[in-house]
């Protein structure tokens, strides 16, 4: 298991336009001389989990291979998301870019699983794997499309296990996918 997972979400539009043209944005800038993206999934439109009221996301996940550590590329993401007008905010509320290490390389690292008051993703230190992969649709979705034999670091389930687990919750479901071409919604 050497994969190295990272989770994009925007449901805010910003200076790189649309959430969609947002998270194109993204993968382009994280593909430089440091970061190779071996795949990217599809774009999914998915309902905001957090504060009520919140625009729908776009989620994607891509595959990438690089020599940096994990606290390097959470540095490279964090640049990302400020160039993309991403200004601190509410842990939960809209955004304009969010791009968070699901996985890196299998590493376990300050894994409580979710641990209320853990919810850390992000900060710092580092947790590794995101804590709430396993509870979120918008996430092993795209998940699935990039990485379909994957297992979770500390349990083992299987990515397909933990999504029929919660496909049918209605907690950050999946609204539809975007065209690929387009970036425009289409059917399921
Ligand atoms: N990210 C959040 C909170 N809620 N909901 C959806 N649908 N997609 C996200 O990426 C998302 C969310 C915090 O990072
Ligand atoms: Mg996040
Ligand atoms: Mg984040």
């Amino acid at each position: 298991m050497s994969q190295i997972l990272v989770g994009i979400g925007a449901n805010y539009p910003g200076p790189w336009g649309t959430p969609a043209n947002t998270v194109t944005r993204a993968i382009a800038e994280l593909a430089d001389g440091c970061v190779r993206v071996k795949a990217v999934s599809r774009f999914y439109e998915t309902a905001a989990v957090g504060r009520a009221g919140q625009p729908p996301y776009v989620n994607a996940v891509v595959s990438i291979e690089t020599a940096m550590p994990p606290e390097a590329l959470l540095r490279k993401l964090k640049q990302i998301e400020r160039a993309a007008g991403r200004r601190g905010g509410s842990p939960w509320g809209p955004r304009t870019l969010d791009m968070d290490i699901l996985d890196f390389k299998g590493r376990i690292d300050n894994w409580r699983g979710q641990e209320p008051g853990f919810a850390r993703a992000g900060r710092r230190p580092l947790v590794l794997p995101h804590p709430w992969i396993e509870k979120r649709p918008f996430v092993l979705r795209p998940l699935l499309d990039v990485a379909p034999d994957w297992r979770h670091p500390v349990t083992r389930e299987s990515a397909r296990a933990l999504w029929y687990g919660i496909a049918r919750s209605r907690e950050g479901r999946i609204m539809r996918t975007l065209d690929p071409e387009t970036r425009l919604a289409s059917s399921a």
